[in-house]
C-alpha cells in the first residue's frame, strides 16, 4: 500500500508562551510586568491564530506596479495585498511603534516594544520593515525638533489609530552607492519661494514604497547654482509621498519594482524624483541628522534577526517531536538534539544582546542613561546589527535542514525565512561598513566607548562568577577579554590600515564576548 502516510506539519503555537527565554528575561528585569505580560500573551495568541496566515498571504500575493490607468495616464499605483493592509491596521492598534513613544513602562518601554516586535516579526509579512523606518523617522523628528508640517507627521507615525497612522520610508541609496552615502547622493533640492523645496534625483532602493512620507537626503542648490559637496553638503528632507486622499504621487515616477531574492512581500522601488515637494529638516549635516534613524532601524534589524532564529528553532523543535527516522523521533537522536541545542544557543545569545541594546536605548530616551550607557549604546548598535544578521543566516539555514527536504519546499513557507534573513546583513549598513563604523566610534570617542565595553563586560562576568556552574564559561570569557585588551593596545601602535583589516574580526569578538560566547578570532 502506498499513500497512507503523511508527514506531520510543524505547528506554530503562541510564540510568547513557547519562548523559553523571553518571559524569564522580562520577569527578571521589568517593573511593570503584569500589563506587559498580558499584552504579549494576547498578541502571541493573535499571531498564531490569525496574523501568521496574513504574513503567508503577503508572501504569495506580492505587491505589483500598475504604471498606467486604462486610458493611458501615468498612475504608478503600487498594489499591495489586503493582508499587507491589515498589517498596517494591526501595527497601529497594537501600538508597535507607539509603545516606544508613549513610554508607559518608562525606561523599559523600548524593551516592551521590541519584545512585541520580536514575536511579530517572522509572521509580519515583512511589515516590520516599514515599522522600523517609521520608528526611525519618529525618532529623528522628535530629536531634531522640526517645523509644524513635520510635527503633525510625528503624531501620525506614533498613533494607535489605524485611520491616522502613517508609515515612513528612508530613501538614502542612489545608483552611485548605498554605503558611501556622501559620494552617492546626487539629488538636488531647489528652494521654492515659500521656503519649501523641490527634489530632483534618482533613488535606487526605496523599500515599503507604499509609505505615506519619507526622510531623504539631497543637496540644496545655491542662488548662484552652486552645489555643496561631500557629507557636510547633504541636508535631510521630509516629503509626503502621497499628498491627496486618492494616494496619487506628485513629483515621483516609479521606474520599476525590484525583483528581489527575498523580502518579496514588500515593494522596493526605483524612484525618479522629478520635483517632489519637500521640507528641509536639517541644514547640511544630513548624515549626522539621519543617524538617529540608523540607530533605531539597526536595532529593528537585529530584532528581526533574533526573531527569525527563534521562529525556526521553535518550528524545528516542534517538528522533532513529530517526525521519526530510523525508528525513533528526531528528538530522541542525540546528534539531532545537539544540532537544535546549538541553534538554541545562538538564538538566545542574539536575543539577549538585542534586549540589552533596547534597554540602553530606553534609558537614553528617558534621560536616565549614564555616560557608560550612552557609550555602550553607540558601540553595541553596529556590533549587534552586523553580528546578529550573520547569525540569522547561519541558524535559519541550519533550521531549514532540520526539516529535511521539506525545509526546501516553497509551499511550506520555510524557504522564505532564509531568503528574508539574507538581506539583514546588506541593508542598513553591510557587515564591513558597520565594522568600520565600530572603528569610527572608537576613534571619535577617543577610546571611551571601548573603555565602557571593558568595564561593563568585566562587571557582567563578576556577577556570573558567583554561580559555580558558570565557572568554566566565565574563565574562557575572561581569557578572551584579556586577549582582546592586548590586541587593542597593540593595534593602537600600528598604522590605521592594520585596524581597518582587523575591523570585522574585532567587531565579531566584541559581539561574541558580550553575548557570552568566547570568540573564534581575537
Ligand atoms: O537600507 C535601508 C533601508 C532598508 C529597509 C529598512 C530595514 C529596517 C529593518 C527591518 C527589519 C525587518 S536605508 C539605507 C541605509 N544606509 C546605510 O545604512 C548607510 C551605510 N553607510 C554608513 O553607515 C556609513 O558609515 C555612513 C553613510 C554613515 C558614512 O557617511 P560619512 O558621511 O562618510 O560619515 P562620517 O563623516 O563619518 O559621519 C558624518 C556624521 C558624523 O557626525 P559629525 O558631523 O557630528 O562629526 C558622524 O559622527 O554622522 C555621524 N554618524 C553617526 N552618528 C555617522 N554614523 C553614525 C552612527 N551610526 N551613529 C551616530
Ligand atoms: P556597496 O556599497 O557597493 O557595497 C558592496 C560591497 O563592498 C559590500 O560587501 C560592502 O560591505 C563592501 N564595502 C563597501 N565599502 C567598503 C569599505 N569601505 N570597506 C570594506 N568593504 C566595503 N536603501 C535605502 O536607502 N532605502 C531603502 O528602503 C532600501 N531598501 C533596500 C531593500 C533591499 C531589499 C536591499 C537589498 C537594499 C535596500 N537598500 C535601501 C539599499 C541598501 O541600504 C544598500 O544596498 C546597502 O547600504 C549597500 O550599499 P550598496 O548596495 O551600494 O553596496
Amino acid at each position: 500500500m502506498t499513500g497512507l502516510f503523511f508527514q506531520a506539519q510543524p505547528q506554530l503555537k503562541n510564540p510568547f508562551l513557547e519562548d523559553p527565554l523571553l518571559g524569564r528575561y522580562l520577569r527578571r528585569h521589568l517593573p511593570h510586568q503584569q500589563a506587559v505580560f498580558s499584552d504579549l500573551q494576547a498578541f502571541g495568541e493573535r499571531i498564531s491564530d490569525e496574523v501568521d496566515a496574513w504574513g503567508r498571504e503577503c508572501e504569495v500575493n506580492p505587491p505589483r506596479l500598475v504604471p498606467f490607468d486604462p486610458w493611458g495616464r501615468r498612475v504608478d499605483h503600487i498594489v499591495t495585498s489586503p493582508a499587507w493592509q491589515r498589517m498596517k491596521e494591526l501595527s497601529a492598534s497594537e501600538g508597535l511603534v507607539a509603545i516606544g513613544y508613549e513610554r508607559s513602562c518608562g525606561e523599559w518601554s523600548r524593551v516592551h516594544q521590541m519584545s512585541k516586535l520580536f514575536l511579530y516579526s517572522p509572521s509580519s509579512g515583512l511589515f516590520t520593515c516599514p515599522l522600523a523606518m517609521t520608528d526611525g523617522a519618529a525618532k529623528v523628528i522628535q530629536s531634531l525638533g522640526v517645523p509644524p508640517a513635520v510635527d503633525s507627521a510625528y503624531r501620525r507615525l506614533t498613533s494607535r489609530d489605524p485611520e491616522r497612522f502613517w508609515t515612513s520610508g528612508q530613501w538614502m541609496t542612489e545608483r552611485r552607492g548605498g554605503s558611501d552615502v556622501a559620494a552617492g547622493t546626487e539629488t538636488l533640492a531647489e528652494p521654492q519661494p515659500d521656503g519649501s523645496y523641490r527634489l530632483h534625483g534618482f533613488k535606487w532602493f526605496t523599500s515599503a514604497t507604499d509609505a505615506d512620507m519619507t526622510l531623504t537626503l539631497g543637496r540644496v542648490v545655491g542662488r548662484d547654482g552652486s552645489i555643496p559637496p561631500g557629507s557636510r553638503g547633504l541636508s535631510l528632507f521630509y516629503a509626503e509621498v502621497r499628498r491627496d486622499p486618492q494616494g496619487r504621487l506628485e513629483g515621483i515616477e516609479v521606474q520599476r519594482l525590484k525583483d528581489k531574492l527575498g523580502t518579496r512581500q514588500m515593494p522596493t522601488a526605483e524612484l525618479l524624483l522629478d520635483g517632489l515637494p519637500a521640507h528641509r529638516v536639517s541644514e547640511g549635516r544630513g548624515v549626522a541628522s539621519i543617524a538617529n534613524m540608523l540607530t533605531v532601524t539597526r536595532i529593528h534589524n537585529s530584532v528581526a534577526a533574533a526573531a527569525a532564529m527563534r521562529r525556526v528553532v521553535q518550528l524545528a523543535r516542534d517538528y522533532a517531536t513529530r517526525r521519526s527516522a530510523f525508528g525513533r523521533r528526531l528528538q530522541d537522536h542525540p546528534l539531532h538534539l545537539q544540532t537544535l541545542a546549538r541553534m538554541e544557543v545562538e538564538a538566545r545569545a542574539a536575543f539577549l544582546l538585542v534586549m540589552e541594546v533596547s534597554r540602553l536605548l530606553g534609558r537614553e530616551e528617558t534621560g536616565v542613561a549614564s555616560p557608560l550607557d550612552r557609550h555602550l549604546l553607540r558601540l553595541l548598535t553596529p556590533v549587534l546589527k552586523l553580528y546578529s544578521a550573520k547569525q540569522a543566516v547561519a541558524v535559519v539555514s541550519e533550521g531549514l535542514e532540520s526539516f529535511g527536504g521539506q525545509g526546501y519546499m516553497e509551499d511550506t513557507g520555510l524557504p522564505g525565512l532564509l531568503r528574508d534573513a539574507q538581506v539583514l546583513s546588506i541593508w542598513e549598513g553591510t557587515t564591513n561598513v558597520l565594522s568600520l563604523d565600530v572603528l569610527r566610534c572608537v576613534a571619535r570617542s577617543s577610546g571611551l566607548v571601548l573603555q565602557a565595553y571593558f568595564t561593563q563586560t568585566q562587571a557582567l562576568l563578576g556577577h556570573a562568577s558567583r554561580l559555580p556552574p558558570l565557572a568554566p564559561a566565565v574563565g574562557a570569557l575572561e581569557g578572551a577579554l584579556s586577549a582582546l585588551g592586548v590586541f587593542v593596545e597593540e593595534a593602537a601602535a600600528r598604522p590605521p590600515s592594520y585596524l581597518e583589516l582587523a575591523a570585522r574580526d574585532l567587531a565579531y569578538s566584541l559581539a561574541r564576548i558580550y553575548m557570552g560566547q568566547p570568540p573564534h578570532v581575537v
